[in-house]
């Protein structure tokens, strides 16, 4: 694509190591690495379009104009991109999530990994894969792993230059997304994590806590245990969940419903079935599974919410028209 115009595709991810607090906010710089898998459904589609004549960019999200903080947020990321670019210009931004809004997975990780790819094709930029996910890191943390192909590790780094994410040789394993509520979560990651960091006791051993997890997490994925990477996955989730419910005031965002899910996932395990649970930072609950198993979870647990099931999909990618 060149002429001014950039379309993209990107679907969220999932972290088995999560990510939670900054060491930098101003460079997006994480507290310390995390470790996901990009999703191959829910897709981000996102087009960008230069217009020299423009006053001011415009963003259109799902059809409608948007405006605030959504808003912000992609004209502050286009000020980086132009700054890279040496333009002026402003763009039209257009993004289509086929994530169902309803069902809360619409992600900030898929949102600015396509406007990563979309905005740097536009403005000419020519950026090989690390360079991309540092700059989708600038948009949300997360979006540094959606650039990836399939399982990707960010390394947290010290500067701009090493806090990129890689790709990383894991078994093929399936997620089974346990849908429970659609409501907008009442306090959004980026705060949460500024107020974790801020207010909770433990968020030194937590940052601690994660820098082995993930040392453990590399180990297991290499070795090839779906049980043993689904084990770590299961207890660091509940440490995130821990150290977030540690704030003050804090914050909670699992429901009685999650912990049901993390309950009748423990009963499909005491019945030999592969299944460990992870939630993010919303009552949503995601099923680590093998994909010979992965049906059968995912039947298991439909009576708990709405279930789909995702494998390992394409990193953000660049596509023409035609194909958008
Ligand atoms: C993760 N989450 O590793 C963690 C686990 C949610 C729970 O990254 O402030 O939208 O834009 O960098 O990436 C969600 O936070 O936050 C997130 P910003 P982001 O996936």
């Amino acid at each position: 694509m060149s002429n001014g115009v950039g379309i993209a595709r990107a679907y969220p991810n999932m972290a088995l190591v999560k990510y939670w607090g900054k060491r930098d906010e101003a460079m997006m710089l994480p507290a310390a690495g995390s470790i996901s898998m990009t999703f191959d459904t829910y897709a981000t589609t996102t087009r960008v379009e230069l217009d020299p004549t423009a006053q001011s960019d415009t963003v259109e999200l799902n059809g409608q104009v948007a405006g605030g903080d959504a808003a912000a947020r992609v004209v502050a990321f286009l000020d980086i991109v132009r700054e890279m670019a040496g333009s002026q210009s402003r763009a039209h931004t257009v993004t289509v999530n086929e994530a169902p809004t309803a069902a809360g997975l619409a992600s900030s990780a898929s949102g600015f990994s396509a406007l990563a790819v979309a905005a740097s094709r536009a403005y000419g930029l020519d950026l090989d894969q690390a360079a991309l996910s540092r700059l989708a890191r600038r948009g949300s943390g997360s979006a540094a792993r959606s650039v990836v192909d399939g399982m990707a590790i960010w390394h947290a780094g010290d500067t701009d230059v090493e806090s990129f994410a890689e790709p990383i040789d894991a078994p093929d394993m399936r997620l089974v997304i346990v849908t429970v509520n659609a409501a907008q979560k009442a306090v959004s990651s980026r705060e949460a994590m500024r107020r974790t960091a801020a207010t909770s006791p433990f968020y030194g051993e937590w940052v601690t806590c994660t820098e082995e997890t993930l040392e453990r997490m590399v180990a297991a994925c290499a070795s090839g245990g779906v049980d043993e990477i689904g084990r770590i996955a299961e207890t660091h989730a509940l440490r995130m969940h821990a150290v977030i419910q540690s704030c003050d005031p804090p914050i909670r965002y699992l429901s009685p419903r999650s912990h049901e899910i993390f309950d009748a996932v423990a009963a499909l395990r005491d019945a030999g079935t592969t299944a460990w649970a992870t939630a993010d930072a919303g009552p949503n609950v995601a099923v680590l599974t093998t994909p010979a198993e992965a049906d059968a979870v995912a039947g298991a647990l439909a009576d708990l919410g709405t279930v789909r099931v995702v494998g390992p999909g394409h990193g953000a990618r660049a596509i023409d028209e035609e194909t958008a």
